[in-house]
């Protein structure tokens, strides 16, 4: 491999101790990271069964929304990634500092109905107290009766459902979601991962004149992890880039019949991801995203996906151009929604 993406490969590994990023990259530790098989290949998942804890904590925000973090005072919107692979098992102690209960519910892990997150269970977290909710998971195989069952990879998510009404109306509109990857062995691993949530007629939470941009190199294999809360529908569409609707978002050969898209309506806790090799074929720039109702995109429902060139610049891109799609390049990977390696 050449020296960049042996030291991309090296800050795969190590990133996440190292800075504390709103990220829990749970199956890029380095321990888990599969060596390359040839020069320039790309890594991929290992093998899952592994049981893992981590501590999260629910905070109001000092503008007045609400959001998950790692450590106390780090919260985001969203909130922190978490990454499994098919067959652990995560405990997640799990503390309320807010003056309201709140609660943790998953899309796409398993739980039994104490993990379940709800005040009907009464799986929820009073003020002050805290609980540890367990996700397990689990890889395909055959039922007894010969029919499929499904593994627990995929691209899901986690939010509230107890702050504001039962259903956690209140808690998603103010901030309580994020992101959770589930991976099978032998996935393909990304260099860079964004967070894509349109909430209502917000992205990530963010004034409607202020959408997250996210920005990678030329080449960077960057993954999108996209999820839609709220009221309406939406069309997520990224200019520039095309991936394959299906569970990897990737094409596994030329025998694979996935339709190869680059628009996908998408409506409330939906959740989807792909990869993208970021300007493969087209080159740098500054490449919108939006959402495709067209009303939605006038509103504000737009970002961009930053492309720079090796040596960082992108071309034509000035970063204050008045198109409404605001933004500094500064923003970029250290936006929240962004998760380092
Ligand atoms: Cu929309």
């Amino acid at each position: 491999m050449d020296r960049r993406s042996f030291n991309r490969r090296l800050l795969a590994g190590g990133a996440v101790a190292a800075t504390g990023a709103t990220s829990l990259s749970l199956a890029s530790a380095p321990t888990a990271t599969s060596a390359p098989t040839a020069a320039g290949a790309a890594r991929t998942a290992p093998a899952g069964g592994v049981v893992r804890h981590m501590k999260l904590y629910a905070e109001k925000l000092p503008d007045g929304q609400m959001g998950y973090g790692l450590e106390k005072g780090k919260a985001s919107i969203p909130g922190p990634l978490i990454e499994l692979n098919e067959g652990d098992t995560l405990h997640i102690e799990f503390e309320n500092t807010m003056d309201v209960p709140v609660s943790l519910h998953a899309h796409g892990v398993d739980y039994d109905i104490a993990n379940d997150g709800t005040k009907l269970s009464k799986s929820h977290v009073e003020p002050g107290a805290t609980r540890t909710y367990t996700w397990r998971t689990h890889l395909p195989g055959k039922r007894a009766d010969g029919t499929w069952r499904p593994g627990s990879a995929g691209y899901w998510h986690y939010h509230d459902h107890v702050v504001g009404t039962d259903h956690g109306t209140g808690g998603i509109r103010k901030g309580l979601y994020g992101p959770v990857v589930v991976r099978r062995k032998g996935d393909i691993l990304p260099d860079k991962q964004f967070t894509i949530v349109f909430n209502d007629m917000l992205i990530n939470n963010k004034p409607a004149n202020a959408s997250p941009n996210f920005q990678a190199t030329v080449g960077d294999r960057v993954e999108i992890i996209m999820i839609t809360h709220g009221e309406f529908y939406h069309t997520f569409h990224m200019h520039g880039h095309r991936w394959a609707d299906n569970r990897t978002g990737l094409l596994e050969g030329p025998a694979d019949v996935s339709r190869v898209i680059d628009n996908k309506i998408t409506g409330p806790a939906d959740s989807f991801g792909f990869q993208i090799i970021a300007g493969e074929n087209v080159g740098p720039g500054a490449w919108m995203y939006h959402c495709h109702v067209q009303s939605h995109s006038d509103m504000g429902m737009a970002g961009l996906f930053l492309v720079a060139k090796a040596d960082g610049t992108i071309p034509g891109y000035e970063p204050h151009h008045p198109t409404g799609a605001k933004g500094a390049a500064k923003k970029g990977a250290a936006e929240a929604g962004g998760h380092s390696h």
